[in-house]
């Protein structure tokens, strides 16, 4: 909903009962936080006067007489730093038990000193606090925290020239200049750049300057606003635990250390790495199947097609309308064609006696209460709605064992959709009133807390759910809102993203952005999920999500189809020419996401990730370490400049060879530039004739010095067994450049022969 045009369209979307319901909702959610209990109040206002520092349990504490400050050292370049007991409180991110560095504690004139293994602190007699790397440079310094009744803050001062980014999914790179808020929220309508906050408002943030990045994650669920200015980042928080986590290094680094903490991303099982086609109101299990039919017979590559809400029996989770009854039929012929099917999941339930979800889940006592132990009901699709509490493990665990009415059936997939989460309202916030209760593992409290984790927990609840169900699958789940962990369970999608080029531009940068915050797999709906693309603007989103890890074409049942050869053969073709490479980088890709899940490194990163001096660049990016992909964001387009970092780049096409740091390439309507680092290996395939070649793909090398090579893993494609991991070396020997495989750990290879191709047609074999 929300003003004039917004609201016109917000009435079609959600109709007009639901309009007026959404008056009703609004007007009570603000009678309800009226009556909002005042969060507790902390005992001080400032740290005291410092005093004796002791170690315990490996712990650094040091007695403001009025606060007690403490340091923990979970290993090389990292900090915790909790006040008055906050790192043992519960958190939702952090699931990490690391054994911690037994830390070193001297007196250095008026301050504490603390060390740990790369890193060092100095407390100040303030209680603020200086961060070293283990080169004693200062990488950050955290002023002394700020109470106010529940509220808190930090300002912390960053290194000169150091740029910020992450926060979950923001619109922008570069966040200097701006003031975030930490608050998943539902935008109500198409998003674009400067729509802000949107469903995933993590507050992890990187500082990158030229000595590598300061990251930093908030450990605290409450609404807050992190203000970025140049030299200075400001986290202000409504209530919560005073705790944060610092990692210093280089970006691959700190985000390895950032996802020890918070758990490494799930890996999806390889076919969710192809192309997936959604659309919502394609209505009728008759419907998708005409679409599979279309992909096969144009001859384009599909692997997954996704149903969204109009598949449910009056918008009900967990059921299937009229119109799918031949459901199971339809799943199983796709899945014999290699096509996966995905299903939409609403956070909310109907509210209807008739319909056994929600008598269960009420009769279990499963759902959220509002402060006069009522149950709460919003106004979502289905009409009235009532939301599970997945800040309660009983509800979790009932939600699990749900989707078996999915998996029954060969569901492959789940997109959670509206679990910022989000209600209609006429005015006002989107979601449910402060004071509704929650179960919080057993804590109990309100949604102050569990607002930002609600998306989180439903995520982990499907997760679980399906780990029982499916005990031999992975998990396959992307979501619209999340928190810090989130990864853990699956990915995210860019939610309702306006058909525009600055919108497509933004998508580069939530994915970077992501990439801070810990999940890899991201990508945006092609094409835009309102609005009427043009075939170029299309065209150019299409070939850039065939670089992005969630390659998926969607958008709302009121604009026109989009499925390819709905755009024309002359367009038709040039998404084929996208499709069939990303189909050929799937080895690549596959590595990537395996190796995502063992140390975090998001699949898609900015430059900054091979030279920290390229930090400002938000317009070109790397896919692994050593494919570059330069995508077109602007119409009309007919050369683009691209810096690149140290190369030489050869291009994936033509196989030009580039040297400069800057370059002035020429750009077709057919493609976008691609580029692979020299001396690199990347893994692709070629069926031919039921024969599954693995083509490696090797660009030249810079000089006689050692080549960065490249590595495979693979496995079966889904389940629990170690990947084959292979690495390769590269030489020239004669003229000729030769490959080396040496397989480090032997598993499920899965390929029929192995060849080598260099990506300029120079000489190369196996070596
Ligand atoms: O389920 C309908 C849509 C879905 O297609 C979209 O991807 C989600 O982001 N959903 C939002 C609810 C309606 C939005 C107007």
């Amino acid at each position: 909903m929300r003003t004039g045009r917004g609201l016109l369209h917000g009435v079609s979307l959600i109709g007009g009962r639901n309009a007026a319901r959404a008056t009703l909702m609004a007007l009570r959610r603000r009678r309800a936080d009226r009556r909002l209990v005042a969060l507790p109040d902390r005992p001080r206002r400032q740290p005291g006067v410092m005093g004796a520092a002791t170690v315990v349990d490996r712990s650094v504490r040091v007695d403001f007489g009025t606060g007690l400050l403490e340091l923990r050292f979970p290993g090389p370049g990292r900090v915790s730093v909790g006040w008055d007991g906050a790192l043992d409180q519960p958190s939702w991110a952090v699931v990490e038990d690391a054994e911690l560095a037994v830390p070193e504690l001297e007196r250095a004139g008026a301050t504490w000193l603390a060390r740990g293994p790369g890193i060092a602190v100095v407390v100040h007699p303030d209680g603020s606090l200086e961060h070293r790397d283990g080169a004693g440079r200062t990488r950050r310094r955290d002023g002394p925290p700020a109470w106010q009744g529940a509220a808190w803050s930090v300002r912390t001062g960053l290194p000169v020239g150091a740029s910020v980014h992450g926060l979950g999914g923001r619109t922008v790179w570069d966040l200097r200049g701006g003031a975030y808020r930490c608050w998943n929220t539902d935008p109500g309508g198409a998003w674009t750049v400067g729509s802000d906050p949107l469903s995933v408002t993590t507050p992890a943030y990187a500082a990158l300057d030229d000595l590598g990045a300061v990251h930093c994650f908030v450990d605290d669920p409450f609404d807050g606003t992190v203000e970025v200015a140049v030299d200075a980042v400001t986290a202000a928080f409504v209530g919560g635990p005073v705790r944060w986590h610092v990692a210093l290094g280089s970006l691959p680094e700190v985000l390895d250390a950032f996802t020890r903490l918070t758990g490494r991303p799930a890996p999806p099982p390889r076919w969710a790495l192809g192309h997936h086609q959604a659309r919502w109101g394609y209505g009728s299990a008759g419907a998708v199947r005409a679409v599979w039919q279309g992909f096969r017979e144009h001859d384009l590559p599909l692997s997954a097609l996704h149903l969204d809400i109009d598949h449910m029996d009056r918008l009900r989770d967990f059921t299937f309308g009229s119109e799918w009854r031949e459901i199971a039929e339809l799943v199983s012929d796709l899945a014999a064609d290699g096509v996966r099917t995905v299903v939409i999941v609403d956070a909310g339930l109907a509210r209807d006696a008739d319909y056994p979800q929600y008598r269960e889940a009420l009769e279990r006592d499963l759902l959220c209460r509002d402060a006069d132990g009522e149950v709460f009901e919003g106004v979502v699709w289905p009409g009235p709605t009532v939301f599970p509490d997945f800040t309660d493990p009983t509800a979790r665990a009932w939600w699990g064992t749900q989707l078996r009415a999915y998996a029954d059936v060969g569901i492959a997939g789940y997109w959670h959709d509206m679990n910022e989460p989000s209600v209609f309202v006429a005015f006002g916030d989107p979601t449910f009133p402060l004071s509704t209760r929650h179960a919080l593992d057993g804590r109990g409290g309100d949604h102050r807390e569990a607002h930002n984790v609600y998306g989180q927990l439903m995520c982990r609840a499907s997760h679980e759910g399906l780990l029982d169900l499916q005990p031999g699958q992975r998990p396959f789940l992307f979501s619209r809102s999340g928190w810090a962990g989130m990864q853990r369970y699956g990915g995210h999608w860019s939610g309702d993203i306006a058909a525009d080029w600055t919108a497509l531009a933004a998508t580069v940068h939530q994915a970077f952005g992501f990439g801070i915050s810990g999940v890899g797999y991201y990508g945006s709906d092609i094409g835009g999920f309102t609005g009427v693309p043009s075939p170029e603007l299309f065209t150019r989103w299409f070939q850039l999500m065939s670089f992005l890890p969630l390659f998926r074409t969607h958008c709302a049942f009121d604009v026109p189809r989009r499925e390819p050869w709905e755009w024309g053969d002359v367009v038709m073709d040039r998404l084929r020419v996208a499709l069939r490479r990303r189909y050929r980088l799937l080895p690549y890709w596959y590595t990537l996401a395996l190796g995502a899940a063992r140390d975090g490194a998001p699949y898609v990163r900015p430059l900054a990730w091979l030279d920290p001096a390229l930090r400002s660049v938000d317009d070109v990016f790397l896919v692994g370490d050593a494919v570059l992909v330069a995508p077109v964001l602007a119409e009309g387009v007919t050369h683009r400049r691209i810096v690149l970092p140290a190369g030489p780049w050869f291009h994936g096409d033509s196989g030009a060879r580039y040297d400069a740091a800057a370059v002035e390439v020429a750009v077709g309507p057919d493609d976008l530039p691609w580029f692979v680092r020299a001396g690199a290996v990347v893994p692709t395939e070629e069926l031919d004739d039921g024969v599954r070649r693995l083509v490696l793909l090797v660009a030249p090398p810079a000089g006689p010095g050692p080549a960065p090579g490249g590595l495979l893993r693979t496995d079966a494609g889904d389940g629990w067994d170690p990947p084959h991991e292979e690495r390769y070396g590269v030489q020239v020997v004669d003229g000729v450049i030769v490959v080396r495989r040496e397989v480090l750990v032997p598993g499920a290879f899965g390929f029929d022969e192995v060849v080598v191709r260099a990506v300029d047609g120079s000489p190369a074999r196996l070596g």
